[in-house]
């Protein structure tokens, strides 16, 4: 871990993209709460969150960072890689305390049905995801891109789809098109960092002042990149570390890197499985094509799977919307009903426990120090 702190030395705060939006709730913040002690607050930004303390970057440095009691008391959730924050530096101790987390913009969370908790931020204020998939061996997985898609159109911030090792692939055109179709209109950027190919196309979608982030699963290519796109070894890759006890993970953290004349990018360990739950929005811009032509649906609640006068099977028995598209949207529809219905049921449960006496709701929970997960 100690180790892993040492690529992050030279990030300066100049570098990032603090603008007039933060500063603006940092100064309100500061005259609402004044600090009892009158001590100086200090403006942050989260750059690295493991198993430790979130690292946090300020004019001064970079240090390691405890929440502030009051702060726990009054939230629900920690702060996350992107956020920025109030710092107070107690004098005397090595530790800067998170006194609060401001605003977040677009923020991409994970909804956990199986936790308490509803939501796990995992990256705050970005602009822009990118789904990153690498290419060669198999197919392009369509269906978890999918999913995927609707997670990220769920955050707010804009997705581009990313294929990574296309000096992998046997077919690019072919794999942009499968790409392309599982992602109406967004963009479809191909990258290869090994020959730094299309590292430019990327580069340009992170201008100075915003903040990208980087989803897909462990393996895909993405420190690869973060490397190609800071112009140096930052990020450990999965290369180095073959063969070590770590497995494939070779990414424990998720952590934000300045990139020289741009934006920040986040790095995050592959995200294994995201329940969807809750996330209408985000199958509505996942699936604009379907969204659009269930408006001619006789009925309005419409299935689209057995009702008389549907307009989206209507659509994919003339050929306008590929078959496998409305098997994917009701697949995942399906998914969300079932998460719900099992959400339905353990609510019940508690309050019936509730009811009996049982302590009800849960604690806060704490992401970090919580041990390795595996
Ligand atoms: N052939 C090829 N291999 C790549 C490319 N980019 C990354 N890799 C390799 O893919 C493996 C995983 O890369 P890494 O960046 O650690 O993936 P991450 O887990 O998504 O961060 C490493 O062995 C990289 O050398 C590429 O463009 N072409
Ligand atoms: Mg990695
Ligand atoms: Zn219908």
């Amino acid at each position: 871990m100690a180790s892993d702190d040492v690529l992050l030395f030279d990030v300066s705060f100049a570098d990032l993209g603090c603008g007039p939006r933060e500063q603006g709730l940092f100064d309100a913040w500061c005259a609402a709460n004044p600090a009892p002690d009158g001590r100086r607050r200090v403006l942050g930004r989260v750059i690295k969150l493991d198993r430790g303390y979130p690292l946090v970057c300020c004019h001064l440095g970079n240090l390691r960072c405890e929440h502030a009691v009051d702060f726990i008391k009054r939230n629900d959730s920690l702060a996350c890689v992107g956020d920025w924050v109030v710092l107070a530096l107690p004098q005397g101790h090595d530790m800067g305390i998170i006194c609060w987390v401001l605003d977040r913009k677009e923020s991409f969370c994970r909804k956990d049905p199986a936790e308490r908790t509803r939501v796990q931020v995992l990256a705050a204020n970005i602009d822009t995801i990118f789904v990153v998939h690498a290419l060669g061996g198999e197919a392009l997985n369509q269906r978890r891109l999918e999913r995927e898609l609707v997670v990220a159109h769920e955050s707010g911030a804009t997705p581009v789809v990313l294929l990574t090792k296309t000096d992998l692939s046997p077919d690019l055109a072919a794999d942009v098109a499968a790409a392309q179709e599982t992602a109406p209109g967004l963009r479809v950027l191909t990258v290869c960092s090994k020959r730094g190919e299309g590292v430019e196309d990327v580069r340009a979608c992170i201008p100075a002042g915003s903040t990208a982030v980087l989803l897909g699963a462990s393996g895909v290519g993405k420190s690869s990149l973060v490397n190609a796109l800071v112009g140096a070894e930052r990020m450990r890759t999965a290369a180095v570390r073959a063969g070590d006890d770590r497995g494939r993970h070779t990414t424990v953290a998720r952590q934000l890197l300045p990139i020289p004349g741009g934006g920040v990018i986040i790095d995050t360990p592959g995200i294994r499985a995201v329940a969807l739950w809750e996330n209408e929005d985000g199958m509505a811009a996942a699936f604009p094509e379907i969204e659009e032509a269930a408006a001619g649906c006789r009925f309005r609640d419409c299935s689209h799977t057995s009702e008389p006068g549907c307009a989206v099977r209507a659509a994919v028995e003339a050929g306008t919307i590929p078959k496998r598209r409305l098997e994917s949207y009701l697949i995942l529809q399906q998914e969300m009903a079932d998460t719900a219905a099992r959400q339905e049921i353990r609510a019940r449960l508690d309050r019936k426990a509730a009811d009996k006496g049982g302590k009800a709701g849960g604690s806060i929970k704490y992401h970090y120090n919580r041990g390795r997960k595996r």
